[in-house]
């Protein structure tokens, strides 16, 4: 029986990509005086690359090979990464990133009848807890029992760690649980952890390959029709 709904966050709970995790980035390679920056486009694709570390890191192989930072690598990933996540939870506080369509109602009608929730993101722990208070509210991180985030695993999405590791905290059952991804690494994620998975597709994971999901789908919102998520089907 259905217990615990596990949300993604980023591409799921909210659009946070394009004008939140990109234009972070920007910053702070701004910041450090690098002339990189990251477009719609390139960061579309930058974005097979799960972790915003694996990111910067891919991205310096891939497409700045000469540069040689002035320190060691992981110091320097390390460092630009923490700036890039002050810029994201700075830029929260500016201008909120909503939630998508439905996600409130979705999340209210668990609450009410009984289901769990819990989070499995790729993201920092910081911008977890940054967007649920600037979306909803601080109450609204006593909502997820279990919020795992970031390097609490060693490896990220696709792989199945950060599913394993939320399992493990509610002492839950892969049946037992649904999933919600925006993104065909996250379905990997998910289906691998042995979850069933809903999508909500947006404008970066449109044309992704999600085999394995249950249901794929625009957006969560559908105002006038009962949540058909938690009607029953999915629970067979
Ligand atoms: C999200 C990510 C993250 C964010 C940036 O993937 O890949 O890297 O883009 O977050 P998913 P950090 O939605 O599949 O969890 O810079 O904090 O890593
Ligand atoms: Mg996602």
């Amino acid at each position: 029986k259905l217990k615990t709904l596990i949300f993604d966050l980023d591409g799921t709970l909210a659009e946070t990509e394009r004008d939140g995790h990109r234009v972070a980035f920007n910053r702070a390679f701004a910041e450090i005086g690098v002339d990189w920056h990251w477009d719609v486009a390139l960061y579309g694709k930058l974005l097979a690359i799960t972790g915003g570390k694996e990111r910067i890191r891919y991205y310096l192989d891939h497409y700045q090979q000469d540069f040689r930072p002035p320190m060691a690598l992981d110091k320097f990933i390390a460092e630009l990464h923490q700036t890039k996540t002050r810029y994201y939870v700075e830029l929260l506080e500016e201008q909120e990133i909503p939630l998508r369509p439905g996600v409130l109602r979705l999340l209210t009608l668990a609450r009410e009848k009984g289901l769990q929730l819990a989070i499995a993101t790729t993201t920092t722990p910081e911008n977890v807890m940054a967007l649920l208070r600037t979306s909803i509210g601080s109450h609204a991180l006593d909502w997820f029992d279990c919020i795992a985030a970031g390097d609490v695993v060693r490896t990220k999405k696709p792989a199945p760690d950060i599913y394993d590791y939320c399992l493990q905290q509610l002492q839950r059952e892969p049946a037992q649980c649904l999933a919600f991804e925006d993104s065909a690494n996250g379905v990997r994620a998910a289906v691998d952890a042995g979850i069933k998975v809903v999508v909500t597709v947006n404008d970066y994971t449109r044309d992704e390959d999600f085999t394995g999901a249950a249901l794929v789908l625009d957006h969560l919102g559908e105002p006038d029709q009962p949540c058909t998520v938690l009607s029953g089907d999915l629970e067979d």
